[in-house]
């Protein structure tokens, strides 16, 4: 069981990359009848025996939100609902209103019905020009260049202002590119990390929207979630920062990354034709310093290159030979 003061949680954005795995880690933990799933969109049907409550809430009407958290009296509140960065750029209000509104309405309503928790995950996407690429530092200049950045760095201030000025207990990392086999990524630079698995598996050249030597950190959806619920249940009193530790697992550039694939399937084949999305993944470091993480948190990962393409090869294998590698294949 979880720690005493979380009681019943609330996680938005749950059919997304993150959420839909962290929903049945934290239903183990806490009980599924206290883990309230909620989206824009409803569950896959394949999902829906998954049993545990869920809500089709949008974040940006706040008293939609009101009335669901107080409906399950909701004391914790975890909040994935968010546009990613390459979404961002082709729907920049959007990602404003999502990112921005979305949160603002959870830190209120945190506020006005006196919530144990609240964590809203950050990005390496706050970093820019000016910072350091290599092990980046926790406290450094964040010049974002793309509006899912922009609206990152507003989300970390925000978290830290309603700490500072309203005593709400609000939490955040900067996650790291996480590739994961479950459910696909929605609209990121680092989705080809993910992506490339897939046609691996299927046997088909893979075209990579980033260069050869493109290199950033990323991290395997078990190490994502481990930290995230390590930091959910972390001592508030043992935390000198709040809504933006940097965290970090592993770093990689494309051509590693398919170096470790071909390790097993010697005939896997890649191009790179690098578009829109280089730009963005330029601006962001290369490596990232998480020793913040590490000393008030005890964060420490436990997957690198090699241990996660086994991984993601074994499982997305096991399901192309079952005839369902894609959610919502018939098995
Ligand atoms: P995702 O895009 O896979 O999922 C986001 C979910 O939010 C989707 O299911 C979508 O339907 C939902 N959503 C969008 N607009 C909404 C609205 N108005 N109301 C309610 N729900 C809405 O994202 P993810 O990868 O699961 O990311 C979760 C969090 O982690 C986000 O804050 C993201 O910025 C952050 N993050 C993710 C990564 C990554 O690599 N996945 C890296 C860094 C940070
Ligand atoms: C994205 O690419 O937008 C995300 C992220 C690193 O925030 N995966």
């Amino acid at each position: 069981m979880g720690t005493t003061d979380i009681k019943r949680i609330l996680v938005t954005g749950s059919e997304g990359q993150i959420g839909s795995e962290l929903v049945g880690d934290l239903r183990e933990r806490y009980g599924a009848d206290n883990v309230v799933a909620s989206d824009l969109r409803a569950p896959a049907a394949e999902e829906e025996g998954q049993a545990g409550p869920f809500e089709i809430a949008d974040v940006t009407d706040r008293q939609r939100l009101a009335e669901i958290l107080r409906r399950h009296r909701i004391d914790t509140v975890v909040h994935m609902a968010a546009i990613l960065s390459a979404k961002g750029e082709r729907e920049p209000a959007l990602a404003w209103n999502v990112n921005v509104t979305g949160l603002i309405n959870v830190l209120e309503l945190a506020r006005e019905l006196d919530l144990n928790r609240v964590l809203c995950p950050s990005s390496i996407a706050v970093f820019g020009a000016g910072c350091p690429s290599e092990n980046t530092p926790q406290e450094t200049v964040l010049l974002p260049s793309t509006m899912y950045g922009i609206t990152k760095v507003a989300g970390e201030l925000l978290c830290d202002y309603y700490v500072d000025h309203f005593g709400v207990d609000a939490r955040g990392l900067r996650y790291p590119g996480i590739v994961s086999a479950e459910t696909l990524p929605g609209g990121g630079t680092t989705d080809y990390a993910v992506e490339i698995y897939y046609a691996a598996v299927e046997g088909k050249q893979f075209r990579c929207y980033v260069g050869e030597d493109t290199r950033l950190p990323m991290m395997y959806m078990p190490d994502c979630i481990k930290g995230t619920v390590q930091l959910l249940e972390a001592d508030f009193d043992s935390l000198e920062h709040h809504g933006n530790f940097n965290l970090a697992s592993m770093s990689f550039s494309a051509g590693e990354l398919a170096e470790s694939i071909r390790r097993r399937i010697p005939e896997f084949d890649i191009v790179y034709e690098p578009d829109y999305r280089q730009a963005i993944a330029d601006s962001w470091p290369s490596s990232i310093d998480d020793s913040a993480a590490r000393r008030e948190w005890g964060w420490s990962p436990s997957y690198d290159l090699g241990a996660m393409t086994e991984d993601m090869l074994d499982r997305l294998s096991r399901r192309h030979a079952e005839g369902r590698l894609y959610k919502g294949q018939p098995a």
